[in-house]
């Protein structure tokens, strides 16, 4: 089983760095012998502030958008989209990093023997190198208990000097004030900008960095010079003045206190201390789910060249699966578990410089919604909970937008959003306006609820889901085709042919009536009506959902294609390899599509097929993009494909993967989708338990084990209803398995044979389970 990413060679490339964080902060560890640098994220360091954003919307715009929707006139529709519902200003603004932590060697001379690594059972990344006679070991994490990050660098040989600054190159001031400490302080300043807004002053932000060493130490004017160490410490506290409990910057709040209170904390503690205290909260965190395959061992290679073999097709490591696994179980829940108040953004928590790519900032048509989807499978809930947080909140926001804009009930929010509450029409209407957003966050809400079967999880999310479904009963409206429908609406970010009135041809996203509208609305519906029940409140608001189901268009399958139609109309498509399936969202996230309805788990089959036919490598197609592939993973599992399912994570790791194994979006940049979204098409594979109803549903083991996996253990992959299970299975049959059940309830496992003393009801075993009782099964 492999935990360890590694390299023989340095490298000065960010995509070469290794990302620790402790959900808070977040440090990519480059390592270099000649200027090591770690550099720094903050999960709430963002440029702008909390704004009124403004646009011109109002219910009756909505009604004339809708008739000439409804008219086939789209061009106009957009256009009168984009005069009044695009939010001003239209875009939102940047996650930003903090700056640079460096250490500054004084020998620049040659260095041999090179060798950095990751142990992802620990959190601690470390690099080892030789000048001449002396060895030299660094390493760095990033600790949960005293929220700070401590880094060391020992020299076995002759002692070394270096220099270590902690740097930002803009708008912050760093200086040192003793011999072992550096302050850093700043303020974002950000620029007008017709897309962003006006410009400004944003947060406060800073840092403290002190300095350990048996050298000499000496502060210079903006860093420490140390001479003649044989080892040196840095420990660095960071902070902003945001506050995750308004959504805004606050003023009131003193980031130089919790400085100063991070640093007393840490002081009392030897380095051995703080690093025996990490790797114990860390290991907790790691063991909670574990993949194992018996397949041959490469963990001797560094890992760019094992996958620099896969790329070329030289071989396949189904080891480098599992570690594959584990990093993007490890990405969740350094960036979103611990000590974070926000959920992980298009890039965890780890960006470089001012503009990252899509200013690493929360899509939500596909992009946030995928970064939580290992999270219940692989047994680390706890990651969700920054997630539960960030959509209260935004439900709130969510509710003037609704109202105002779409004169309904509830609440909304659209295809972008940011740290300050934003919800309206962002970038462009075409893809902007997608105000069924909220009603699909709700589905990992309800996951959440699901898989710990806990009702006090239930009844926490169920306002946002109330809310969510308020919205959607007062955005439906009648279709020319007679049926209740979403207008406006989009299939996320893909286009169709259509005629106007006066016979031209053109493509549009805009439309009303998308497929994967109507499967999160029976999604959400569903879910809530069944919420109702289980809450024992909202007895009528349960039955209006329901019956405002039937009304929906029914899924249907293209007579053009033999695919599931993706729009209201069997349209010709304009890019057939797009990378976003979005009208197979009923076969995963959700389950309205599977094996009980034949033809059109079919259609969805042909779907897929279609898709990669034309995906090609290059442009965004979806073999290029490492969250589609991602997706994609999970879709052929839940087609119990498990070779279609494998040569996706080939896919992944071939196409879309760096050498530090983040998921890349063409052109070559970090995002953090495609790690999550394969993570869980993994455990997808391995256990599915969307079968029936949130009255009872079914788990199956191995229902898409590919032949390269036919034998591996599993530890800690959990299923609907509170059950987690520990598997382990030889030449593709199940040997063993034990469930534990977090709460009282019925377990029912479809099982190929009976285990030893059980016997299956329509290869079923079905048995009650008592909270904490753990049930062995031997085959
Ligand atoms: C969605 C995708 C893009 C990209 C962006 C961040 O809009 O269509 O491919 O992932 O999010």
């Amino acid at each position: 089983m492999s935990t360890k990413i590694w390299f023989d060679r340095y490298v000065d490339d960010w995509l070469h760095a290794l990302p620790l964080g402790n959900g808070r902060v977040g440090g990519m560890f480059f390592g270099n012998p000649h200027r090591d640098v770690v550099e720094i994220n903050e999960e709430s360091l963002w440029s702008g502030r909390q704004i009124k954003e403004t646009n011109h919307a109002t219910p009756a715009d909505l009604a004339r958008i809708r008739e000439l929707i409804f008219e086939n006139r789209l061009r106009e529709a957009a256009q009168l989209s984009r005069e009044t519902f695009l939010a001003d200003p239209p875009r939102v603004r940047f996650y930003e990093s903090f700056g640079e932590l460096s250490i500054d060697f004084a020998d620049k001379g040659e260095f041999e023997d090179y060798r950095k690594e990751l142990e992802l059972s620990e959190a601690i990344a470390s690099a080892a190198w030789r000048k001449g006679e002396t060895a030299y070991k660094s390493e760095c994490f990033i600790s949960e208990a005293y929220d700070i990050l401590c880094y060391r660098v020992e020299a076995k040989g002759s002692p070394f000097s270096c220099a270590v600054s902690m740097q930002r190159g803009q708008d912050a001031y760093t200086a040192a004030v003793a011999d072992d400490t550096l302050v850093l302080n700043g303020r974002v300043t950000y620029t007008p900008h017709p897309e962003y807004g006006e410009g400004g002053e944003g947060m406060s932000f800073g840092a403290r960095i002190k300095v350990v060493s048996d050298g000499t130490l000496q502060e210079r004017r903006d860093h420490i010079l140390v001479t003649d160490a044989t080892y040196v410490e840095v420990y660095g506290a960071f902070a902003t003045n945001y506050n995750a409990q308004k959504f805004d910057i606050d003023g009131g709040k003193d980031y130089r206190a919790a400085l100063t209170a991070c640093m007393d904390r840490v002081a009392g503690a030897s380095y051995d201390a703080v690093k025996e205290a990490h790797l114990r909260d860390h290991a907790g965190v790691f063991s909670a789910a574990t993949f194992e395959l018996d397949a041959p061992d490469y963990s001797g290679e560094p890992t760019d060249a094992r996958l620099s073999k896969v790329r070329s097709g030289e071989r396949s490591d189904p080891d480098l699966c599992t570690l594959y696994y584990h990093f993007g179980r490890y990405l969740l829940t350094e960036s979103s578990g611990k000590n974070a108040s926000l959920p992980a953004n298009l890039q965890g928590i780890w960006c470089h410089g001012f503009r990252p790519p899509w200013g690493a900032d929360y899509h939500t048509n596909i992009n946030l919604q995928m970064n939580y989807w290992p999270a219940e499978t692989g047994n680390c809930a706890d990651a969700v909970e920054p997630l539960v947080h960030f959509m209260r909140m935004l439900s709130g926001f969510g509710e003037q937008t609704a109202r105002e804009e779409f004169g309904a009930r509830g609440w909304c929010i659209n295809h972008t959003t940011d740290v300050f509450g934003r919800t309206g029409v962002h970038d462009s209407v075409d893809c902007g306006f997608f105000p069924m957003a909220g009603p699909w966050m709700c589905m990992n809400l309800w996951e959440h609820y699901e898989f710990s079967s806990d009702p006090a999880v239930l009844r926490e999310i169920y306002p946002v889901l109330k809310g969510s479904c308020l919205f959607l009963l007062d955005y439906l409206t009648e279709s020319p085709e007679g049926y209740l429908t979403t207008s406006p609406s989009n299939s996320p970010e893909n286009s169709f042919y259509y005629t106007e009135p006066d016979g031209q041809r053109h493509g549009s996203m805009l439309t009303h009536g998308a497929t994967i509208d109507f499967e999160i609305i029976h999604a959400l519906f569903t879910r809530t009506a069944h919420a109702c029940k289980v809450l024992g409140e909202d007895d009528g608001f349960a039955d209006t959902l329901t019956a405002t189901l039937d009304r929906l268009p029914p899924l249907r399958v293209s007579q053009r294609y033999g695919t599931l139609c993706e729009w209201i109309s069997d349209c010709e498509e304009v890019e057939p390899g797009h990378r976003h399936v979005s009208h197979l969202f009923g076969l995963y996230p959700s389950d309205q599509i599977n094996e009980t309805d034949p033809v059109i788990f079919e259609a969805a089959k042909n779907t897929l097929s279609r898709r990669l036919a034309y995906g090609g490598e290059g442009g965004a197609g979806c073999h290029s993009v490492g969250w589609s592939q991602g997706w994609m993973v999970n879709f052929f599992a839940r087609f119990k494909d498990g070779e279609g399912a494998l040569a996706r994570v080939k896919g992944l790791l071939k196409n879309c993967t760096a050498d530090n194994l983040f998921d890349i979006h063409p052109p070559q940049l970090f995002q953090i989708d495609g790690n999550l979204g394969g993570a869980a098409g993994i455990t997808e594979m391995l256990l599915q338990s969307h079968l029936g109803s949130p009255d009872s549903r079914t788990v199956e083991l191995l229902p898409a084990l590919p032949a390269e996996w036919c034998t591996g253990s599993f530890r800690g992959l959990r299923a609907r209803g509170g059950f987690t299970f520990d598997l382990a299975w030889k030449d593709g049959a199940l040997t063993e398995v034990t469930v534990t059940a977090s709460r009282d309830g019925i377990l029912k496992i479809m099982l190929p044979s009976a285990p030893a003393g059980y016997s299956l009801s329509d290869g079923v075993l079905t048995r009650p389970c008592r909270a904490g009782e753990s049930v062995r099964l031997v085959f």
